[in-house]
């Protein structure tokens, strides 16, 4: 039986990434619904901040194509909610729409549910299967379950190397570095995290314009940091096409843009650094509903980003090149580890192919 809910939680997972970018702060989830014989009678995803979940939709497809789905089953990828929120409790709908059996990927880990809304179906006599592909389902929300509990972004570093990890040779030759299908991927990215952050030397040397250009992607907040103002005001990244732009600035200096769309934003220095002081900054972001952050930069940037411990994610594509020169950019800066036990470590998740490049996506692993 097992077999064959893994089966249809992986239907789940791949349902509920159809939200990607529409749905933040809130979770990815997808939702099947069996009949009492075994076929499916509906399935869902949330698709939208603020509209229906996962369930609701898999019930509103079952009940559009007629099928009863009393004593049937329905397979979700997270725990079914048990709060009022700005929908009702999708506990309560499955309870009152006689489903018999609950197959759940993961818990909720939003204090308002963390548990009860399996409580809510244990209590009213649903048999509860939980853990189905949990360490996928959790890993599709790392997002949220970080947000949820560390009440910060989630923060990603993304970069493309040669294989002796270099981000540009010595003159800044970087274009391109990966090929078609590794750059489209990274639209992607683009579509599914909340802020794109990068820093004044990228939008100089590169004037990158840092927008998704995915079929129906949405383009992410841009970030950038620029505690001097030195970036032209004509700059790619201030293009005004509606999304919204944080221009990062020294608390001491006066910047204004004549684009409606990008915001000044001061911030403090770390004293330590004379730079902007990132902790400071990602925790205002987080207040201003940034849930995620893709980090587009150089290796000063990503160096520091890294170095205080702040990075939980890293998309390395890894092109099979090699620029063979020791003063091209490393794709980290700012910090020399002697001794090989003291390096920072991470764990590779995955590993796919991106023709003709590699990409290596893996966590930061936290020293507490
Ligand atoms: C589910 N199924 O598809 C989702 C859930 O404001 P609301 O009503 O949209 O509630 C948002 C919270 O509900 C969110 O923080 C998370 O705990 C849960 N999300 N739950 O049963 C879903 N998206
Ligand atoms: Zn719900």
């Amino acid at each position: 039986m097992s077999k064959i809910y893994k089966k249809y939680m992986k239907r789940c997972i791949a349902l509920a990434k159809k939200g990607e970018g529409k749905v933040s702060p809130n979770p990815l989830v997808g939702a099947i619904i069996l009949d009492k014989k075994g076929n499916i009678a509906g399935f869902g995803w949330h698709k939208k901040f603020g509209k229906a979940h996962a369930e609701v939709n898999a019930v509103k497809m079952a009940d559009y194509n007629k099928i009863d789905i009393e004593g049937g089953t329905i397979i979700v990828s997270l725990e079914p909610c048990s709060h009022y929120g700005k929908t009702p409790p999708c506990s309560d709908l499955i309870i009152e729409r006689g489903i018999k059996k609950a197959v759940i990927g993961c818990v909720d880990p939003n204090p308002l549910v963390s548990g009860r809304g399996i409580e809510k179906l244990t209590n009213a006599g649903i048999e509860v299967i939980q853990g189905i592909l949990e360490k996928e389902c959790k890993s599709l929300n790392e997002i949220f379950i970080k947000n949820q509990i560390d009440k910060t972004p989630f923060i990603a570093i993304k970069t493309a190397v040669t294989l002796d990890g270099k981000i540009a040779s010595k003159t800044g030759s970087s274009k391109w570095i990966t090929g078609e299908k590794a750059r489209n991927y990274v639209q992607r990215l683009r579509n599914k995290y909340d802020a794109i952050l990068t820093g004044s030397g990228t939008v100089i040397a590169d004037n990158p314009s840092l927008t998704c250009r995915m079929k129906n992607g949405i383009n992410p907040v841009r970030v950038i940091i620029d505690s001097k103002a030195v970036c032209g005001s004509d700059s790619k990244v201030f293009n005004d096409d509606g999304t919204r732009v944080f221009w990062i600035v020294s608390e001491n200096i006066d910047a204004e843009h004549e684009n409606k769309n990008v915001e000044v934003i001061k911030c403090p220095l770390n004293k330590k650094s004379g730079k902007i002081d990132l902790n400071y900054l990602i925790q205002l972001l987080y207040e201003k509903g940034i849930r995620s952050i893709l980090v587009e930069a150089g290796g000063k940037l990503n160096g520091a980003i890294i170095k205080q411990g702040l990075a939980d994610k890293l998309y390395q594509f890894c092109a099979p090149k090699i620029l063979g020169d020791k003063e091209g950019i490393n794709f980290t800066e700012g910090f020399d580890i002697n001794d090989i036990n003291d390096c920072i470590k991470l764990k590779i998740k995955r590993v796919k192919k991106f023709d003709p490049d590699v990409l290596i996506e893996a966590s930061f692993v936290k020293i507490l």
